[in-house]
Parts: structure tokens; sequence; C-alpha cells
């Protein structure tokens, strides 16, 4: 499980030291308005231009959400426009998902258009044999392959999401040149190998190990992997393995996980026969074995003992393609129920003039809004040249994920029994999306990712502070700004900058929204550090409220951040972006201050604690613990 070796705990005293210098410092709130909130306190601290780690501070950080980004060229929109419309076109004259899906395997002139299409490499450079599109152009294509067929999606996905992107990422000019031409116009498939039977989310945990022969010029790989995909047709993979490296200053040896860019033809990798699964049936999934696989030195990938790092970087830089597919697939799913209530009578009415299906319909709209408008800003901000993006990206998958599921099973719930039939698609769709809040990290486990990154930022500043009062007078800048931020909540006004000056007039009441739910955060996260301490990594059912109220509060201000510029714009949507961005910040907003309450609050905790044992009560008696009513 995490281990967040950092994990900062601050001292009640501290905390309360602070607490009672502000009530004494009332003229400090000049000094600190002066003084920049994101300035760097201290060389030490990594400052992070991320909205979402600067909220577990109740800090709003900005420069990442607003203005929404507009990242492309004249010359980037041309090419896009030149693909757009042969893509959808092939997606529905081409491919056919149904089939697809009865077959178990994407049929052959379907993945012979794709490569054709270059659909294989959007993002290789053009020189050497890619597309070499931006994140912001791929995730405008890949939301037309997720409208129409996610098992194609996650062939395509595994491919370059994850397959090679590693190469893209961290190759050497060498690696790249060797690899991405035979993975652009080679028609040889990638694939990413890191999950292993006792290595799923614990992904540092796997057991592959490969070891320098003795004449230093190959590592010999041994080990399996599962679930992988494009496992069975891969001929290039990213495969993760223990190595033992050296420790500089102890000279001690420990095994850290290293990168190896692998190739089938090497000898001694084989592959089990396609898994039978629920959905995404014609992505290829298989187990992929290594017997003394000859690796040659040259293709390690990104540097000895780094694998960790290649890995979360690889599946950060990919997270984003998923909103951005599921963006399209919430389009598709919304237009079939959209036609299915304008055109279905019943009690002598249309159904879409009865209150029911309007709220799932708008509820449908929100969901696919907020996704896309995710999915484009994460995508915009890596092409902006963000390298703070990790929380960001994984708030993407999350959202996106289970937006989908919901989106799609009121679709079906509106088509009634036609949604249920195997004819209308739905179901097909269904089942695809199932895996998506599986696979590409959990999304419980991306939620707790994203609550300890940010409660270690949170942890790190507040240490910093603690420090800065061991010598006041250098630091008087930064204590007198704590201070103010602290004496202004205590009488009910947070410090946090308003968003008002980045949003359109129009949405300035749910910016206020927004804005309350940010400052909300700090105190929040400095009493959970207080009472937790360290352990609070033990503390999932706190930790889950803490996500998802981050979750919700970044995707108030993205949507904020995109409404604002429709409005500005006036564009013909405008009126009816404002109509979800109001309606989705004041529930949102609600949500923040119920999870952000119900951590303090000793009932809730008290259902914790009750929660925690029931599962245990379950877990002991290996089931449902009570007899039915019966006795029988
Ligand atoms: S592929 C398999 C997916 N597997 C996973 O995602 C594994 C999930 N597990 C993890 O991510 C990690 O193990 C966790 C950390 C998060 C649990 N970015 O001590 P630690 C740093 C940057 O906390 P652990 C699949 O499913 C951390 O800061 N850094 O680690 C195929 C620390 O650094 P330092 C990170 O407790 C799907 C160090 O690492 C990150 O072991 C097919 C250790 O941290 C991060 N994220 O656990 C999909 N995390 O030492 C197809 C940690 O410096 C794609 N760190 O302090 C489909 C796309 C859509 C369609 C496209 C069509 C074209």
């Amino acid at each position: 499980m995490f281990r967040l070796r950092q994990l900062v705990v601050v001292p009640q005293k501290a905390v309360q030291y602070v607490e009672v210098t502000s009530r004494c410092l009332a003229t400090a709130a000049q000094v600190a308005r002066k003084g920049e909130e994101h300035k760097s306190p201290s060389p030490h601290l990594k400052e992070s231009h991320s909205f979402t780690m600067n909220l577990f501070r109740g800090v709003a950080e900005t420069s990442q959400v607003f203005p929404y980004p507009d990242v492309l060229t004249d010359e980037q929109r041309d090419t896009l426009q030149m693909l757009v419309d042969p893509a959808s076109k092939f997606f529905v004259e081409v491919n056919d998902p149904a089939k697809n899906d009865a077959l178990e395997k994407v049929e052959e002139k379907s993945l012979a258009g794709l490569w054709e299409m270059g659909a294989f490499a959007l993002q290789v450079p053009q020189e050497l044999g890619g597309l070499g599109l931006s994140n912001t152009q791929y995730a405008r294509l890949v939301e037309i392959i997720g409208a129409h067929d996610l098992g194609v999606a996650i062939t395509l996905g595994a491919h370059q999401s994850i397959g090679f992107k590693g190469i893209l990422l961290f190759g050497t000019p060498e690696q790249k040149a060797k690899y991405l031409p035979r993975v652009s116009t080679g028609r040889e498939f990638a694939a990413f190998c890191l999950t292993e039977p006792s290595s799923g989310s614990d992904a540092g945990s796997i057991r592959s190990r490969a070891v320098l022969s003795p004449d230093g010029k190959h590592y010999i790989l041994n080990g399996s992997k599962i679930w992988i995909s494009n496992g069975g047709i891969a001929e290039i993979m990213t495969v993760f393995a223990q190595t033992p490296v050296k420790d500089e200053k102890t000279g001690e040896e420990k095994d850290k996980v290293t990168a190896f860019i692998v190739e089938r033809s090497f000898g001694g990798v084989t592959s089990g026969p396609p898994e039978k699964k629920m959905g995404i049936k014609c992505s290829n999934t298989a187990e992929v074995y290594y017997e003394d696989v000859k690796i040659p030195v040259e293709n390690v990938l990104g540097g000895v003992g780094n694998g960790f790092k290649v890995a979360m970087n690889i599946l950060n830089n990919g997270r984003f393609g998923m909103a951005a597919a599921l963006s399209g697939t919430m389009q598709a799913v919304t237009k079939k129920a959209i036609e299915h209530a304008t055109t279905r009578i019943q009690f002598g009415r249309r159904i879409d003039s009865y209150g029911a299906i309007q709220e799932k319909l708008a509820r449908m709209a929100m969901l696919q809004y907020v996704t896309e408008s995710l999915a484009y800003m994460v995508s915009g901000n890596m092409d902006r040249g963000s390298v703070d993006f990790q929380l960001e990206a994984a708030i993407s998958k999350v959202f996106a994920s289970e937006a989908a599921w919901v989106c799609t099973d009121e679709a079906i719930q509106i088509l009634g029994g036609m949604g249920f039939m195997k004819d209308c698609g739905l179901e097909r769709v269904m089942r695809d999306l199932r895996i998506f809040r599986i696979f590409e990290g959990t999304n419980d486990i991306l939620r707790l990712f994203v609550a300890l990154t940010g409660i270690q930022y949170a942890g790190a500043h507040l240490r910093e502070l603690q420090k800065a009062f061991k010598n006041p007078s250098a630091n008087l800048g930064l204590i007198f700004g704590e201070a103010t931020k602290r004496a202004f909540r205590s009488v009910g006004l947070g410090s946090v900058p308003s968003l008002g000056p980045h949003v359109h007039p129009n949405l300035a009441s749910s910016a206020g929204l927004a804005s309350k739910s940010i400052a909300m955060f700090s105190s929040a996260i400095e009493s959970t550090l207080v009472k937790y301490g360290r352990n609070i990594v033990e503390e999932q059912f706190v930790l889950n409220r803490l996500a998802n109220a981050a979750i919700d509060t970044y995707t108030m201000v993205v949507v904020l951040s995109r409404a604002s510029k429709t409005l500005e714009r006036s564009l013909p949507s405008a009126a009816h972006e404002q109509l979800m961005t109001q309606v989705w910040c004041s529930e949102a907003s609600e949500r923040v201050a119920q999870n952000l309450a119900s951590i303090r609050d000793s009932n809730t905790l008290n259902n914790f604690t009750m929660m925690s044992n029931i599962a245990k009560n379950l877990c002991e008696a290996g089931g449902v613990l009570q007899k039915n009513p019966l006795n029988l």
C-alpha cells in the first residue's frame, strides 16, 4: 500500500501557535497582502502549479485552470479538421463494433484501415512515421473512437497510450529511431507489461526480475505478466522488472524496478490464449511469460532503477485519453437516449416532456460536459508545457469512468426494455465500460493517490511554516501571510483569492461557491493532519471523502473556466453551458461541504468504525453473517 515515506506530521502546538499569533497580529494583514502566497517559502520545497495540489492548502492556484486552454495553432486546427471527417466516416462505414464484439477480435479490414490511417501512431513524430499530433489533437480523435467502439479504443490505446509511450517519453534517440517506425508504419503492436499475478494496484511489488549477464551485455529476464492488453499480439513490449541496483552511498545492493524494451523476437517470450472477458472483447488481453529472455543493455528505458517512475509517468501521460474517449462514448449514448425520448409516446405525451426523464437527460448532459472539459483541460495543459498534471490526469480518469457508467445506465433506463436488448447496442457499451473503473489504476487507488499526494504537499508547506517560527525575524512575510489567512478564517472569511476576476460575470455566484469550497480545504486538511499525523495513510474512509471533495472542486473550476470562455466568445451554446455550469457548481459545492464536514463529524467517524467492524465480521464469517428471516 501507499508508503508515502515523506508524509509530514505537523504537531498540534505549531498550529495552535499560529492561531494565537494571528489574533495578535492584526496589522499583519497589510504585510501579508503584499506577500505572494504562491512564492516558494523555502528553497527546499518543490512548488507545484497544479490546481489540485494547492487546493489541499486552501490556495486557489489559477495558472493552470484560467483561461481555459486554447492551444491549437491554425495549422494544427487544419490538420485536425482533415482527420476528423475521415475518422468519423471510417467508424460509421467500415468498423462494425457489434461484429468485433461477437468475433472477440477486431476485424482484419478495420485493423488494416486503422494502420492505413495512422491511427496507431497518432503522436509519433512525423519523421519517425507517425502523425505527430499534440495531446489536444489526439484527444479530439480519441473522442471519435470512444463514441463508436471502446474495444478498438483499447487496442489502439494499449499500443500507443501506454505500450510504446515510454519510448516517446524516455527513449534515447537511438531507441526512438529503432522502434518508433516499427510501431507506426511497421504494423508491429506494442504492449505495456506491468501487472503480475501478485502485483496489481501495488505496482512496486512486481517479482519479474532481470539480472545482468556476466559479460555485462544483456539483462536476463524471468517472470510473468497477466491481463496484458495486446499481450498476445505485441511484438514490442515495455516490460517492468526488478533489477539489483547498488546504492551509491551505502554500497548495499537492493532490487529496484527497471523498464526494458523487449522484443518478442528476442526469444523466451510466450503468451497465453486471449482472455474471455465481460467487455472490450475485441481487444486482446493475455498473459505473457518471460523465460531467460536476453535483453541488450541498450534496451534499458529511462535508466536502471528508474522503472517505477517511468511506469507512473507513462500512466500519468495517458490518463486524459480515457476521459477523451469516454466523453465521446457519453455523447453517443446520450444521442441514443434523446432519439428515443423525443419519439416515444406514453400516456399521450412524448416522454421527454416528463420531469423524470428531463432530470436524467440534464444529468447526462452535465456529466458529459464535465468529462469533456476535463479531457481538454488536461490535454491543453500538457500541451502548454505543464509538468504538474498527475493529480488532474487521475481525476479525469476517475470522473470519466464513473460518469460514463452513470450516463450509459441512465440511457438504458430511458430506453427501458429496448435499452436492455442486444440490438440496441447499449448493453455492449455498458459491458465495455465496466473495466474503465478498474484498469489504468483502479479508481479506489487513484482517489487515495489524489488525497495522499495533496495532503503530503499541504503538510510540507505546514512544516515549512513550523520551521519559519524557529526564526521569525527572517520569515516575517511567510508568518504574517499565514497569520492573516488564519485571522480571516477565524471570523468566517476565506482568505483565498476570489475566482471572480477569472470568470464571466454571469457565473460570478457560481465562482463564489467554488471559492468557498477551496477555502474549506485548508482547515479540513490541517485538522486531519493534526488528528491523524502519519497514520492518515491508514484512514481510507477519510481519504476517500477528501478525494471526492477535491474532484468536485476541480470539476467546478474547470467548467467555470470553459463556460466563461464560451460566454466571452458568445458561442451559440453559451446560455446552455452557463446553465450546466450553474447547476453543476451548486450541487458540487454542496457535496464538498458535506464531505469536508463529514470527516470531522463524530457521528460519521463513528459510522466509519462501525462499517469497518461490519466488514471484519463478514470477512471472518466468509460471507453474509445473518440467517434469512425464516431461519431456514
Ligand atoms: S496498466 C496497469 C495499471 N496499473 C496501475 O495503474 C498501478 C496502480 N498503482 C500505482 O499507481 C502506484 O503503485 C501507487 C503508488 C499510486 C499505488 N506520478 O511510496 P509511493 C512516486 C508520479 O506512494 P506506492 C493497465 O491497467 C511518489 O511520489 N509519481 O508508491 C492497462 C514517490 O516518489 P518519491 C508517482 O505506495 C489499461 C514514489 O513514486 C506517482 O508503491 C489499458 C513512490 O511512491 C504518480 N502517479 O504506490 C488502458 N505515484 O520516492 C489502455 C507514485 O520521489 C489505455 N509516485 O517520493 C486507454 C486509453 C483510452 C483510449 C485511447 C485510444 C487511442
